[in-house]
């Protein structure tokens, strides 16, 4: 684990974590990278409030001029909202030159899982996770997501992922690396903007104290890594197969023919496939994330009702 005296707890985030209240961590390259702005600074505020409204303190995460943060100001978030592509995006391995000049960035979920755990942060909720990229056959593309997902402690509660990457893979990927999958009330992994794909989960649970009983068990035998939760986008915000296909499938070939590859690629598809699909997506975007805030915030609650019990 990394040393802490790199990391400032916002003093919310800290009299929550002292007091047992639900703490929720959230990722910030969501809001760089993952949505135009000022939607994207406009989310990130809702979905603060979301979690407070359900009960639990919102810790987004990012570094700013050095400083590892959980909890951060209104106005770092308009900061990193506004910066959009010239935030640099921050991953486990970009943490230490970041931190060293001193400088600020944008955490994936990888680096978010870090510093959450840092902070005693054990559930986290996003839109999407990174994976196993299509191709990654020929171009050794997976997100360092999923490596962090197998050592780091944190339950991560997504909409599934995109279906600009590999499904299948993703999936063989974290069972090679004890990643467990847990459906929320479904057997099928949610892709994202929409509620199933092809593919179907490990382990369905039904209630967020279900979820929290097993991450309870997992860490109180000190099985080491995460978990996660896949949270299908409530059906009336969910789109048509059809058309986000399509987009996904022109923002894949427009990447390969100007050769966008690296950490470059998922922000890339990340901005076609909004853009392609105009607002709709970004419409359900928003809802899938608030309504993973709501679940996380729901198994923050009752990992805390075990914390008391045992
Ligand atoms: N997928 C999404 N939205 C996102 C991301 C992925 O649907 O915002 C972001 C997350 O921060 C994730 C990162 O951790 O992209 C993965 O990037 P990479 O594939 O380069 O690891
Ligand atoms: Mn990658």
């Amino acid at each position: 684990m990394l040393n802490p005296s790199f990391l400032d707890v916002s003093p919310e985030v800290e009299r929550a974590l002292g007091n047992a209240v639900p703490v929720v961590a959230l990722e910030s390259t969501i809001i760089s990278h993952g949505m135009p702005y000022p939607r994207n600074v406009q989310t990130a505020m809702l979905v603060e409030a979301e979690v407070r409204t359900h009960g639990a303190v919102p810790a987004t995460i990012a570094i700013i001029d050095g400083r590892l943060k959980a909890g951060l100001s209104a106005g770092d978030i308009e900061a990193l909202g506004r910066g959009g592509r010239a935030v640099v995006k921050v991953s486990r391995r970009d943490i230490p030159f970041i931190v060293a000049a001193g400088r600020s960035g944008a955490t994936t979920v990888a680096s978010t899982m870090i510093i959450a755990a840092m902070a005693g942060i054990r559930v986290f909720a996003t839109g999407g996770i990174g994976g196993v990229h299509r191709n990654a056959q020929q171009s050794f593309d997976i997100s360092a997501d999923l490596q962090e997902l197998a050592q780091t402690p944190v339950a991560v509660v997504c909409a599934g992922a995109k279906s600009i990457l590999d499904l299948g893979l993703t999936l063989e990927y974290l069972e090679t690396h004890g990643v467990p999958v847990v459906g929320y009330q479904t057997n099928s992994l949610p892709a994202f903007f929409t509620r199933d794909s092809e593919f179907s989960v490990d382990y369905c649970l039904d209630t967020a104290a279900q979820v929290a009983r097993v991450l309870h068990v997992k860490w109180a035998m000190s099985l080491k890594g995460g978990m996660v939760i896949a949270n299908p986008i409530p059906q009336e915000f969910a789109m048509s197969r059809d058309v986000i296909g399509r987009a996904i499938a022109q923002a894949l070939e427009e990447a390969h023919a100007q050769r966008i590859s690296g950490k470059e690629s998922t922000p890339f598809l990340l901005a076609r496939v909004c853009e392609l699909t105009g607002g709709d997506s970004l419409v359900a975007n928003i809802e899938l994330v608030l309504n993973n805030a709501r679940l996380a915030a729901a198994i923050g609650a009752e990992l805390c009702v075990l914390d008391r019990r045992w």
